[in-house]
């Protein structure tokens, strides 16, 4: 009989079947059970487990504290008492046959079953499961808790099935164990599962020798009895223990840093480092200071750190330069964690090949051929790493509606909402799927937050009569370009490691999990659930629900700067007088990174438009002169700011862009009200033109630029130079500009009081500034100006979460449909005021070149990178 999809009828129905019973199968089954659903999970392997129970290579063990790296979900299982700090391998696996044992999970787990194939069935909204033992089960949710780490990379090394020796792969290792004793042992590869075998094969082997294609990090494991005080935090209140590791970074409790790493004197680093070594965890090192993930420079002091203590051991000094690893920034690549790696190198029959100088030319019958030399072996052990992430969920034949495979929707990389779920495959779940934080975590943390809101959901839907949950398109896209930020502001993409997919030939170059943390993806998938289920379509008898949605649009550096200021109970500035509102903001500009050194910084004044002196700030560059000129409006909405406000940002372009920039002071309302600022500007503009020379620059290359309020003067004085035949301006660079007095666009509304500069603070500006009566007056909203053609060309820079952003873009279409060249770019989940924050918002960098670009385009100079 044959199904809506034509598909046979199964001969088993289950309300979910879920593939894997490791960590995650099995708290499945638990939670399952405890929803009183009917559940039937398939394993590969004879028994629990998951990596527990394939990776049996000699020193085995895990690189997170035991105590952390266990179950929560039973209070229970806190009394089991783990020997050390990382427990071996067969220790964890007993842990989990004991979970086993406990709950009586075997029961809903067949072993020694392999899934193959499994189909969305859309009429009966069922999922049809294939296994290679000839089983076909059928349920309404499928789970793949298959794991990140279970499926070996195939080998890619030329003649591998000749070889008549004894073969082993780390992550398929003989359960009787092996005995290299009197045997000459080749190791290839030098990742974790290398680096935790090499010294243990070293101790039993004749000969070993490992061939080493990219050196690692890894730092000892100073593995010994657990730290007493974290016991007894456990003990004291293990529900707090456990909460803490919830709402971390990794998954494991730390004191986050405050300081970079490039800020505080050598001596204080290094000692800051040697005590995070002496202390062992990879975690904590790279969390040493806040910019190891995000600036090669700071990285670059803790990986050559690390490069020290490797020479430090290694005895032979060429030895030792080979293991250093510098293709790749420190913690790009997962870190390993050793015990006696190094000094193994230092043994008289441990060698190590460079495959870097002399690559392996083929597998032999007898060993390995490298450039110039053949090597004879007794066994290979090839600990060659796996096909991380997608592998397992790619390896079974998934078909979703219309038809489609998930190989086929994952062919440029994987596309998930949440790491979670896929679109077009209705109701099948992902244990730590890419796209969450997973294997840049305390595994089992986000396991257990996985598993727990894969069953609250399932609940949900039960409970309202849905039968079917998918993402949408949107919510989908939304999230992997999230996912891609994150990693962006990181150094992760630098590296050609398996969380970019770059181990294994052919597979799509993206970066995989999710960097933004276990805490706040856990906020993030909490806030999806109380949104109704943003970014999800529910169907079924209770009608169809579609929630569509964007979870994340704030950029990640962004929303950290956001939230830090939500706990600040910052007043708003509209609640101010103009003083006070200018104290405060001059407060704010004290604690910031002061931004790029440039050649030179001069002060002075130049005469406003009524006579009286206004101060300017000249930034020369450091490259030999004369330069182009900048002339610069700063933001503060005509009723605050200096050149000081803006200094950080006015730095930058001048380094960026190459050009002398002048930041010009205007009066400022309510003092002095419209057209004050006007007046001034054009007349910073003409005296600057006319001083070009005296400043340094090059008479005639002027460009007018501006932030806010001053890109608006900007806009004014292109216009007025225009109507008063000068002086000429080569192009006009405006950031986030008001080009309108209406204040009445689509972006005002949406982003009314979200993002720092809000509708009621704009409103406080304008009427500071100029009267209701002309805020259609050209001189204060440009974009009226009756003619718009023959102006300077433009750029503008609008951000996607400014209530200018629509103004700011229809000023450049209504420029460009009146002949003037202008070009727009938007920030995407950026705000009014985080593109300027130089040295503090990494993702704003690439629209400060952008803006930087603009003004080398328009005066034809040098932009320097
Ligand atoms: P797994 O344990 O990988 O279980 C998945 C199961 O699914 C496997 O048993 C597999 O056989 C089965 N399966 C897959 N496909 C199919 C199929 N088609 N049909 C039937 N069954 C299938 N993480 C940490 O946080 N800390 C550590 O210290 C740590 N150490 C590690 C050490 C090693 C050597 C490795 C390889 C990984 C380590 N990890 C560590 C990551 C580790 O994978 C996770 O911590 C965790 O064990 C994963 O559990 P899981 O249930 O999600 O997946
Ligand atoms: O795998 P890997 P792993 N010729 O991919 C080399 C977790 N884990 O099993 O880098 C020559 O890291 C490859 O070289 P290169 C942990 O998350 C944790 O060791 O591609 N060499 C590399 O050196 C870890 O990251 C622990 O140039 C070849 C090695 O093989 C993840 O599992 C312990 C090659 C593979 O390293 C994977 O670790 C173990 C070729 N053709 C694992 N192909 C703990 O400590 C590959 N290589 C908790």
């Amino acid at each position: 009989m044959a199904s809506g999809n034509g598909t046979a009828v199964a001969t088993e129905e289950f309300d979910v079947v879920v593939v894997g019973a490791g960590f995650a199968g099995m708290y499945l089954v638990h939670k399952l059970r405890g929803l009183g659903l009917s559940t039937r999970v398939l394993e590969t392997g004879s028994d629990v487990g998951g990596t527990w129970y394939w990776n049996r290579y000699p020193g085995a063990r895990c690189d997170i504290h035991s105590v952390y790296y266990s179950y929560s979900w039973d209070p229970e299982l806190e009394q089991w008492e783990w020997s050390e700090k990382y427990a071996p391998q067969p220790e964890i696996l007993a842990y989990a046959q004991h979970v086993a044992d406990k709950h009586d999970l075997r029961r809903d787990i067949d072993f020694d079953t392999k899934v193959t194939s499994a189909e969305w069935d859309a009429v009966a909204k069922r999922w049809h499961v294939h296994t290679a033992t000839g089983r076909h089960l059928a349920a309404k949710h499928y789970v793949m808790a298959t794991g990140c780490l279970s499926v070996p990379k195939e080998v890619d090394i030329e003649g591998t099935d000749r070889f008549q020796g004894d073969v082993y792969f780390t992550s398929r290792w003989p359960h009787e164990g092996v005995d290299f004793t009197g045997k000459r042992v080749a190791v290839i590869g030098t990742g974790s599962s290398a680096i935790q075998s090499i010294p243990i094969i070293a101790k039993q082997a004749a000969q070993l020798t490992v061939f080493q294609r990219t050196p690692n990090f890894s730092m000892p494991a100073n593995n010994g009895p657990n730290d007493p005080e974290i016991l007894a935090q456990r003990k004291a209140d293990p529900v707090a223990f456990r909460e803490a590791c919830r709402w971390s970074l990794g998954g494991v409790p730390m004191e986050m840093p405050t300081e970079s790493a490039l800020a505080v004197p050598e001596e204080q680093r290094l000692a800051a480092y040697e005590e995070k070594w002496a202390n062992g965890g990879i975690i904590t090192l790279n969390t040493t200071f806040i910019d190891h993930a995000t600036s090669v420079e700071a990285n670059d002091l803790l990986a050559e750190f690390v490069r020290n203590k490797i020479r430090s051991v290694v005895t032979d000094p060429e030895v030792a330069e080979t293991l250093c690893p510098t293709n790749h920034p420190i913690g790009t690549k997962r870190m390993c964690v050793d015990t006696n790696y190094y000094q193994t190198y230092n043994l008289p029959h441990v060698r190590l090949v460079d495959l870097r100088k002399t690559p392996i030319t083929t597998i032999t019958e007898a060993g390995v051929d490298v450039t110039g030399e053949s090597m004879t072996f007794d066994a290979i052990v090839f600990a060659t790493g796996f096909d991380a992430m997608t592998g397992a969920m790619v390896s079974v034949d998934i078909t979703g509606r219309g038809g489609i495979t998930l190989k086929e929707a994952w062919e440029n990389g994987p596309m998930t909402y949440l790491g979670l779920m896929a679109e077009g495959f209705p109701n099948l779940f992902m244990i730590t799927g890419p796209g969450s934080p997973s294997v840049l975590s305390n595994m089992m943390v986000s396991i257990e937050q996985h598993v727990d809101w894969v069953t609250d959901t399932i609940a949900f839907l039960r409970a309202e009569g849905s039968d079917e949950i998918e993402p949408t398109h949107r919510a989908v896209a939304g999230w992997v370009q999230h996912v891609n930020d994150v990693a962006d502001i990181t150094l992760y993409p630098q590296a050609n490691s398996w969380y970019m997919g770059a181990n294994v030939p052919g597979k799509p170059r993206v970066f995989l999990p999710y960097a933004g943390g276990v805490d706040k993806y856990r906020a993030i998938c909490d806030e999806v659930a109380a949104q109704g289920y943003l970014g999800f379509v529910r169907r079924g008898g209770a009608g169809t629900k579609v929630r569509d949605g964007v979870i994340r649009r704030v950029q990640p550096d962004v929303a950290v700067l956001l939230e830090m200021m939500g706990t600040m109970d910052i007043p708003a500035l509209e609640s101010m007088s103009a003083p006070d509102a200018r104290a405060f903001g001059e407060a704010m500009s004290a604690q910031r990174p002061q931004g790029p050194n440039c050649g030179e910084i001069v002060d002075g004044t130049y005469p406003g438009a009524d006579g009286s002196p206004l101060a300017y700030r000249l930034y020369r560059p450091s490259t030999p002169g004369p330069h182009p000129v900048v002339v610069y409006y700063h933001g503060g909405g005509w009723v605050l700011g200096s050149a000081v406000s803006d200094d950080p940002y006015t730095r930058d372009l001048c380094v960026r862009s190459n050009a002398v920039v002048i930041s010009v002071d205007y009066r400022h309302a309510p003092e002095a009200r419209f057209p004050a600022a006007v007046d001034d500007a054009y007349a910073a503009l003409t005296w600057v033109a006319d001083n070009a020379a005296a400043l340094g620059g090059i008479p005639g290359q002027l460009v007018v630029s501006g932030w806010s309020a001053g890109a608006n003067l900007a806009a004014v004085v292109s216009q007025q130079s225009r109507d008063r035949g000068g002086p000429a301006i080569a192009g006009q660079v405006l950031l986030t500009p008001v080009t309108d007095g209406a204040m009445d666009t689509a972006s005002y509304v949406e982003n009314s009081d979200g993002y720092v500069l809000t509708a009621p603070l704009m409103h406080w500006f304008f009427d500071h500034y100029v009267d209701p009566k002309d805020r259609l007056d050209p001189r204060v909203a440009p974009i009226r100006a009756e003619d718009l053609s023959g102006l300077p060309p433009a750029f503008i820079l609008t951000a996607e979460l400014d209530p200018l952003r629509d103004e700011g873009a229809a000023y450049a279409r209504a420029l460009a449909d009146a002949g003037t060249p202008a070009t727009h770019v938007q920030a995407r989940g950026h705000t009014h005021t985080t593109i300027t924050a130089v040295d503090v918002m990494p993702s704003g960098a690439p629209y400060r070149a952008k803006l930087a670009e603009a003004i080398a385009r328009f005066l034809g100079a040098v932009v320097n990178a």
